[in-house]
């Protein structure tokens, strides 16, 4: 890429000193810290924005465009980001040093962009850092929600949620393209026609037309001056406002259309891992699958013209989960219904062009929509997808089962039953040439037990590409300190390979490496314990472990077994004053879906909880229980550096991969956790001796369901579990109200204990028992922490995105591959 002339120092300030006499307001007496920060950003942006066209010029034609479709990306602040990938941080910190400002202060001011809810939103905004980073002709497609992710705050220990207003004062790194403006078609109704060779062919009249304008935000890559591109779609009606009826009088009915087409990208779904299934939300998936698909085949047109058969050579489409499937029955639609391609041929242009990843095995997550709202909003991909389903029963299913009714009724784009619904994984599966799970186990869980007949079918289609993060947010801009100290033990650029970090193995046994790593944590400890005070006035010391759980609140991740851990400890503590325990904080960041019951029961307990112990001067500080409100990426970069203990607990083979567990160890936090998602991997590559595996495997779990899984027998056979169980129906966390925090116990007791919280109980005790017992001996757990952090190259992004292109991206299937045998009505 070309090489710009490095902005010293000077150069920037001028620049910045040029915005801020453009954007704040003359009779301030003292210049905002917003308007700092703005003039910062746009200072950036006139460097981002330079390479952004080299990069566009410079990119050769041959290169396969990878196009990243996900309903999610979490991005959180882009500045510091932005800054250390250009090699800017310095230059910037002294220019504002010398008018006063803290460059780190100014952070702060900046807005998180929360488009996403939380692992698989954060991934895809990780992977479009490494796919930059690898100079990939790479182009994320998503949605230009108005309101991302809700923000949290606790009332009396109760979640309650407020709307994010992240463009409140705008936000400086997005621009609007009206050039590249898409029309979006929905409902009406389908008509024969003959076209002008005389063909009968299908023609859609939609009810209603919206217009998707987009937003593009820059991905800077690391150190390389390459810059891609996120382009987010906003909603819009098509004709921005009705004068006719305005002039008539109708005010109201001239702002309805428009009012109603904004509502589309008005909101993220805050439901993680759960299907809505609202109406809304599908049209917001159609919407943004629309202007997507549309704005690929007007990219490829631009160079190849209406070669179509050859988009699959030039152009990739990565599904990120299910939420993007329409894409598939959009480009059936635009190849044959406005491009006149046949049936046969468009199928199999989609069949090499697209690929999907799963994210999940939970029954809750996969998608399924009503026949009836198709019917309605999509009539014409709902006939599109009838052939699909007819073609794939009728050759594949029908030649591998012949006459098999129930591996057709299994295998079906359509689930029978009262109400008829489109399954969309396996659309996707079907679609696409390679399929994906996101960790090792959770990849041969997909063919075991979520697609054994798929995997049947195409033995070569499902793969696993094992999640991963970028180092440049992870350590490089979130931890300084710590990657000051690793650059001057290690040789390499290590932010750019991971894999150098090994080189620190050689100094975990260095007692004085330890004392400087050690420092680095107690430091960061420190740091937070400040923003701890700072947001709920608890006091903590950087003394006690920093035992962490950050990720969004869900049964399966079973913050609620780190709950009974904490009462059986402080039980402990009660019963012996003398109980010996190095003092701990426990942190906890999560948010709940707002509908979700019970994850916010246990946002409720966990705050009585803490309310509770923090103020009994009985225990003597020795335990400390904080819930940090309105988790999200950028508390995320303030705990991960600080924490001594991460939490990983899920049920095995519940949580996918996990990618907080990757960002904990990273930054040298110890894993107490299951054998599930990524956690294997990581015990695999730090070694068993440096991490604390507790629980049922996967297996384990399976067998216990075939006995009859019974909650009341760990109840029953284990006095201390069932003194603080039943410790919930007191009042001892909510003084005068007896039983608030019963709903957890009755979801583990009566309910059945789904996620067999019980059965891993004394596992997950004995285990923090040996964290406690570890942690005395400072120096071996630094020895461990350093190992940690030195064995964690394998989960650098960068790998999962060559993995990506070596697997997936870099193959296109010969357009032999899929050619029926029988022919499709
Ligand atoms: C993951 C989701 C998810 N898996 C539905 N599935 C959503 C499903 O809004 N929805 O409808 C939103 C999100 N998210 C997570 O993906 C997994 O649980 C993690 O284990 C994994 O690390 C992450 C990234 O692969």
């Amino acid at each position: 890429m070309a090489n710009l002339t490095p902005l010293d120092q000077e150069t920037f300030k001028r620049r910045v000193q040029h915005y801020l006499n453009s954007t704040a307001l003359p009779e301030a007496a003292k210049v905002s810290s917003k308007a700092f920060l703005k003039a910062t950003c746009m200072a950036v942006n006139d460097v981002i924005h330079q390479s952004l066209q080299d990069t566009q010029k410079q990119r050769q034609q041959q290169q396969r465009s990878i196009n990243y479709l996900s309903l999610e990306y979490l991005m959180g602040r882009m500045l510091s980001n932005n800054l250390h990938n250009l090699g800017l941080f310095e230059q910037a910190e002294l220019a504002l040093k010398e008018w006063g400002v803290d460059l780190t202060d100014l952070f702060e001011e900046g807005h998180d962009l929360a488009l996403g809810n939380g692992g698989l939103g954060r991934l895809a905004a990780c992977y479009l850092d490494s796919m930059a980073t690898l100079d990939l002709d790479a182009m994320g497609y998503g949605i230009h929600y108005q309101h991302g992710l809700f923000e949290q705050q606790f009332h009396q220990g109760r979640q309650i949620e407020t709307p994010d207003e992240w463009r409140e004062y705008g936000s400086p790194w997005e621009v609007c393209r009206p050039e590249a403006v898409q029309e979006v078609f929905l409902y009406g109704h389908l008509e024969w026609k003959i076209d002008a060779n005389g063909e009968r062919c299908r023609v859609w009249h939609p009810g209603q037309i919206i217009r998707g304008v987009p937003w593009d935000i820059p991905i800077v890559g690391y150190n390389n001056q390459v810059v891609n591109t996120l382009r987010l779609w906003e909603s819009r009606a098509s004709s921005h406002f009705d004068w006719d009826a305005f002039n008539a009088g109708e005010y109201q009915n001239a702002h309805y259309a428009q009012n109603q087409a904004e509502t589309i990208t008005k909101v993220l779904y805050p439901n993680d891992e759960t299907d809505a299934g609202k109406e809304l939300r599908f049209i917001q998936q159609y919407f943004f699958c629309a202007c997507s698909v549309k704005d690929i085949l007007q990219r490829f047109r631009n160079v190849h013209g209406n070669a179509w058969n050859k988009l699959p050579e030039h152009f990739v489409i990565q599904l990120n989960d299910t939420h993007p499937t329409l894409a598939i029955l959009e480009l059936m639609r635009l190849l044959m219904d406005e491009h006149q391609v046949e049936w046969h041929e468009a199928w199999t242009i989609c069949q090499r062009s697209f690929a999907y990843t799963n994210h999940t095995l939970l029954p809750e997550a996969l998608e399924k929509w009503s026949v009836r709202l198709f019917e309605l909003v999509l009539p014409r991909h709902l006939e599109i997808l009838y052939s699909i389903n007819e073609w794939f029963l009728n050759t594949l299913v029908q030649s591998q089962w012949p006459g098999d009714m129930t591996k057709r009724r299994d295998l079906s784009l359509i689930e029978e039953g009262a109400e008829k619904m489109v399954r969309m994984a396996h659309l996707c599966v079907v679609a696409s040439y390679r399929v994906n799970g996101v960790a090792a186990i959770h990849s041969e869980l997909v063919k075991r037990d979520l697609f054994p007949e798929f995997h049947q079918l195409w033995p070569e289609k499902l793969t696993n590409v094992t999640n991963g993060i970028t180092p440049r947010r992870w350590l490089k801009v979130c931890n300084p300190k710590l990657s000051q100290l690793i650059s001057q033990h290690v040789s390499e650029d290590w932010a750019r390979n991971l894999d150098a970090l090994k080189q620190l193995n050689e100094f975990a046994d260095d007692a004085i490496f330890q004392q400087q790593f050690m420092n680095v944590k107690f430091e960061n400890k420190q740091a937070l314990a400040k923003v701890i005070k700072q947001l709920t006035g608890i006091e903590v010391s950087a003394e006690a472990m920093f035992d962490v759980q950050i990720k969004r609140l869900h049964e399966y991740k079973r913050q609620h077994l780190n709950l009974l851990h904490i009462l059986t400890l402080y039980k402990r503590i009660l019963d012996n004053p003398e109980y010996d325990i190095h003092p701990r904080v426990f942190i906890f960041g999560a948010k709940a879906a707002p509908g979700y019951y019970l994850a916010k029961e246990i946002i409720y307990a966990i705050n009585c909880v803490a309310d509770t112990i923090n103020n009994d001067t009985r225990i003597n500080n020795k335990l400390k229980v904080v819930f940090l409100p309105n988790y999200r990426v950028s508390l995320a970069e303030k705990i991960i550096p600080a924490a001594d203990l991460s939490e990983q607990i899920s049920t095995a083979g519940k949580e996918a991969s996990g990618t907080g567990n990757m960002k904990l160890s990273l930054n040298g936090a110890l894993t107490i956790g299951t054998l599930d998602g990524a956690n294997i991997e990581i015990a695999e590559e730090v070694g068993r001796d440096n991490i604390f595996i507790f629980g049922h495997t996967v297996d384990e779990i399976k067998a216990l369901e075939k006995d009859g899984y019974d909650p009341n027998v760990y109840y029953s056979n284990n006095e201390e579990l069932k003194f603080i169980l039943d410790w919930l129906l007191t009042d001892e966390f909510t003084p005068g109200r007896s039983g608030e925090l019963r709903a957890i116990r009755d979801s583990l007791l009566d309910g059945g204990d789904p996620y067999r919280v019980l059965a891993d109980y004394q596992s997950y005790i004995e285990t923090q028992y040996r964290v406690d017992q570890a942690y005395r001996n400072q120096s071996n757990w630094a020895k461990m922490a350093i190992i940690n952090t030195a064995c964690m190259g394998k989960f650098n992004s960068d790998r999962s995105i060559i993995d990506y292109q070596n697997k997936i991206w870099s193959l296109v299937p010969s357009r032999h591959a899929f050619e029926p045998t029988l022919k499709a009505s």
